[in-house]
């Protein structure tokens, strides 16, 4: 339970906040190509605010397995304006990279909070980058890139490895001098991870959550949830009709008073999380 936990910079609220997801990409698993013009990035975002979503996450690299990594240069040009769009119109806007100049030009054209899949693996200057500049980081369980990332999903101990794993970033954010409430952890569900790995993180998360600090949960239309789903034939459930499942885990976290989820759709999250919280206030 670490809902209403402040984090440095971005807004504070007595339950789950709503990250809302903008993917700058010709290539996610979710919605790749369909935000990749930076008008409409910058349209999809301010609707994802206006239909409540607490933050904005801009990504311009896909993380999907197996995609190619786009040059520093493609991703600044992906996801530079769509910062400063969201930004300049009031929105707390997360920039989902793992280069740390990347994120340097995203802070500065207007970014609060650097989301990092790879918890500092990926890029040397990151973690000192980010302490330089003093935002808030979100540090996600990372094994490799996606090229061949499921190849390492292997575990004698799965929860003890994540979380030994996140420990140790966490001690290098530290270190580096990402301080005080300035650190958000993410298990890195599908990251180097198999779908009977996701669905046991998500029975175990006390356990996670024993790491102490904020959790954020990326969920929202995951493989495992179209392998759940799939039909007769054993094809899995297509990304965007895996909005309900989603939500129906977002409805569960949002009773445990998760930190933060990271969702594609965001009003029926809200909402959700709005129900849930009704449904926990004492009558009186
Ligand atoms: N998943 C994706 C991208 N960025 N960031 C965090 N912190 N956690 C996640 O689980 C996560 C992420 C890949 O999903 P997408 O293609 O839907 O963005």
């Amino acid at each position: 339970m670490t809902a209403g936990r402040p984090v440095y910079g971005l807004p504070s609220r007595p339950r789950t906040l709503v990250m809302g997801v903008v993917n700058v990409t010709p290539d996610s698993f979710s919605d790749g190509g369909e935000w990749l013009d930076p008008d409409e990035a910058i349209t999809h975002g301010l609707q994802l605010l206006t239909e409540g979503a607490d933050l904005v996450d801009v990504g311009g690299e896909s993380t999907r397995p197996g995609a190619d990594r786009p040059s520093t240069e493609v991703e600044l040009a992906r996801v530079l304006p769509v910062v400063a769009a969201l930004a300049a119109a009031g929105a707390v806007v997360s920039i989902d990279t793992m280069r740390a100049e990347v994120a340097e030009r995203a802070i500065r054209a207007g970014a609060s909070l650097v989301n990092d899949v790879s918890g500092g693996r990926a890029d040397p200057d990151m973690l000192d980058t980010v302490a330089r500049a003093g935002v808030a980081y979100i540090c996600m369980h990372w094994r490799g890139h996606s090229a061949d990332m499921q190849s390492r999903a292997s575990y004698a101990d799965l929860v003890g490895e994540v979380v030994a794993e996140l420990a140790e970033q966490i001690e290098a954010a530290r270190a580096a001098g990402i301080l005080g409430d300035r650190l958000v952890v993410d298990p890195g569900f599908g990251f180097a991870k198999t779908g009977d790995h996701n669905w046991e993180l998500l029975q175990r998360l006390p356990e996670l959550e024993s790491l102490g600090l904020p959790m954020l949960y990326g969920l929202s239309r995951k493989g495992f949830l179209g392998t759940l789903l799939a039909d007769r034939d054993g094809i899995p459930r297509p990304a965007r009709e895996r909005d309900d499942a989603s939500l129906a885990l977002t409805t569960l976290l949002a009773w445990r008073r998760v930190w933060a989820v990271r969702v594609h759709r965001v009003r029926p999250h809200v909402d959700a999380i709005t129900v849930v919280e009704r449904l926990r206030a004492r009558p009186g």
